[in-house]
């Protein structure tokens, strides 16, 4: 019983993402002509988006936000992380994936999947490919979620279908 009323909580804020993330497609709509037109003749080519553009990632910028302003994603799509490997003037970062809503909220990483290590981020960046129609919960997991509940290095991401 207790766990029926939790999926249904869950099922709930999943769904409450996707409208958020609906939206921000629809205000991506609102667009000039050309642009709409470029979109269309490029619908099915995949991109390979950088993870908060120029300010790569890092501890203090807020990418749920950069998430709803640069979606939406669609399935296919690459996202890369950039991210300096542990040295003397950054602090280390890693991503992780989270497994639900709530441990996103919270960044409660015990069941967290750690995708790219603190190495991972240098040169090319480490690429994340888009492959399943699920939400995805990106998280940096150092420092025990400090950087992703004090530093804001989480977002959500929903891809579409083409
Ligand atoms: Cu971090």
């Amino acid at each position: 019983m207790g766990s029926l009323v939790f999926s249904g909580k869950a099922l709930v804020l999943i769904l409450f993402i996707m409208s958020i993330l609906a939206i921000g497609a629809m205000a991506n709509k609102e667009s000039n002509w050309n642009y709409d037109w470029y979109r269309h003749q490029n619908a099915n080519q995949p991109k390979k988006v950088v993870v908060g553009g120029s300010e790569n990632w890092h501890f203090g910028f807020n990418y749920t936000d950069w998430a709803l302003k640069n979606g939406p994603f669609y399935l296919g799509d690459t996202l890369v992380f950039n991210y300096d490997p542990p040295n003397n003037t950054t602090f280390p970062h890693s991503v992780y994936l989270l497994p639900n809503y709530w441990s996103f909220l919270k960044c409660d990483l015990r069941w967290a999947r750690k995708i790219a290590d603190v190495n991972q981020g240098g040169g090319q960046g480490f690429e994340f490919v888009l492959r399943r129609w699920q939400p995805y919960y990106f998280a940096c997991g150092e420092s025990a979620g400090f950087h992703c509940r004090n530093g804001t290095m989480k977002f959500p991401v929903m891809p579409l279908m083409h």
